[in-house]
């Protein structure tokens, strides 16, 4: 018999990587589908990877404890991989009590209906370097110190420390993988690599002048969400639960992805990128840097696409989605 997994944020970008490396692999792939007034767009990305005719979704919310009890008592799963969240930073200091119940509270119920309806299985939680904020390391590991800069950052913080106790407290078989930034063509427009990627390619057609962003001197980890995926696989693979840094050890500037993806089509940054402090945030987590040893020696993980031909790959997507006519 095939083994079964079951994604919450099955719809969103690491949901669509991950749901095709399981099919790959020969599971039966299940995920949580949130009812939407926009039904027609809600499958786009497993659409984009050719997959979302192989996978079975199912309504539910995270907030709804009683339908991830349902579902999970219907499916009864090996493998739980909770990806859903309110996962925007910047959002979540307009949207502070969502982002709490949904980050944070969200990954305590998906981790109470997996007690409760299908206690065998494994559990994956998405936590994020975002949690390490201010930073008190120049290069973030497994023991350096959290100290979150948002609302998103501590809600993520409640939900990691809540799966660690959760591991240690009912001997659930519950890891974390602490993701640092990581992007692709799937990735949501909001966040400032897709936003870049897509202007690039809007300038290159001529379809606008100008690229406005906020804070270009923010430096960040960027990696491929297909690499990403992967470890969080491989960590459910282990015989001990644990959790992971996965990160490339890379820190690059905003204003170094723009130039490199401008470079893509032959143009320079500067006669193009505007700022404005709209797209500030009210604290910043200034730059960050992982350090995925651990990752490296006891998961075998390594990441495969450096962030050149990351950049590369988004904008060539861009283009090829514009010149076919719209957006995905
Ligand atoms: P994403 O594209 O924003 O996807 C978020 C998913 O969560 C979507 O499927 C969304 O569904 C779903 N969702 C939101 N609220 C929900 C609710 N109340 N009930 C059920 N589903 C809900 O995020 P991502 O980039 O794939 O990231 C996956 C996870 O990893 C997130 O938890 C994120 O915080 C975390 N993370 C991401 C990164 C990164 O760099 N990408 C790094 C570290 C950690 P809809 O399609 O209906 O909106
Ligand atoms: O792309 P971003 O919005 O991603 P951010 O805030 O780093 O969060 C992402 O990565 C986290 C992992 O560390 C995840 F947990 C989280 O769910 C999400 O996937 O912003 C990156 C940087 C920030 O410093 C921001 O201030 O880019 C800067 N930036 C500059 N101009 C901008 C813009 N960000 C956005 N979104 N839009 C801009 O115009």
């Amino acid at each position: 018999m095939s083994k079964i997994a079951f994604i919450t944020g099955i719809t969103g970008q690491d949901g669509a990587y991950l749901a095709s490396l399981l099919l790959e692999q020969g599971y039966a792939v299940h995920g949580l589908l949130r009812r939407s007034a926009s039904a027609d767009g809600m499958v786009s990305r497993l659409k984009w990877l050719g997959v979302a005719d192989r996978v079975t979704l199912h309504d539910g919310n995270l907030t709804d404890l009683s339908s991830l009890i349902r579902v999970l008592g219907d499916v009864r799963p090996h493998e739980v991989y909770n990806l859903a969240a309110q996962s925007f930073v910047k959002s979540s200091w307009q949207q502070p009590l969502l982002t709490g119940t949904v980050t944070g509270l969200g990954a305590v119920n998906a981790l109470e209906a997996v007690r409760t309806a299908c206690p065998e299985a494994r559990f994956y939680q998405a936590s994020s370097s975002e949690m390490f904020g201010m930073i008190q390391e120049p290069v973030q590991s497994e023991t350096t110190p959290f100290y979150p800069r948002s609302p998103y950052a501590a809600a993520k913080l409640y939900a990691h420390w809540m799966t660690i106790n959760y591991r240690e407290s009912f001997g659930m078989h519950a890891s974390c993988g602490i993701l640092f930034n990581h992007e692709s063509p799937l990735r949501g427009i909001e966040f400032v690599t897709r936003k870049i990627t897509d202007g690039v390619a809007r300038i290159k057609l001529g379809l606008q002048q100008q690229l406005v962003l906020g804070n270009l001197d923010a430096k960040r980890d960027w990696g491929h969400a297909r690499d990403y995926t992967r470890a969080m696989w491989l960590m459910l693979q282990q015989d001990k639960p644990d959790d992971y840094v996965i990160a490339t050890g890379r820190a690059a500037s905003v204003r170094e992805f723009c130039e490199m993806a401008f470079a893509c089509v032959g143009l320079d940054m500067n006669d193009h990128v505007v700022t404005d402090p709209r797209f500030l945030r009210p604290a910043e987590v200034d730059v960050l840097k992982g350090d995925a040893s651990k990752a490296k020696q006891k998961l075998g993980w390594q990441f495969e696409t450096p962030l050149e031909r990351l950049i590369e790959e988004m904008v060539e997507a861009d283009l090829a989605r514009l010149t076919a006519g719209g957006r995905a």
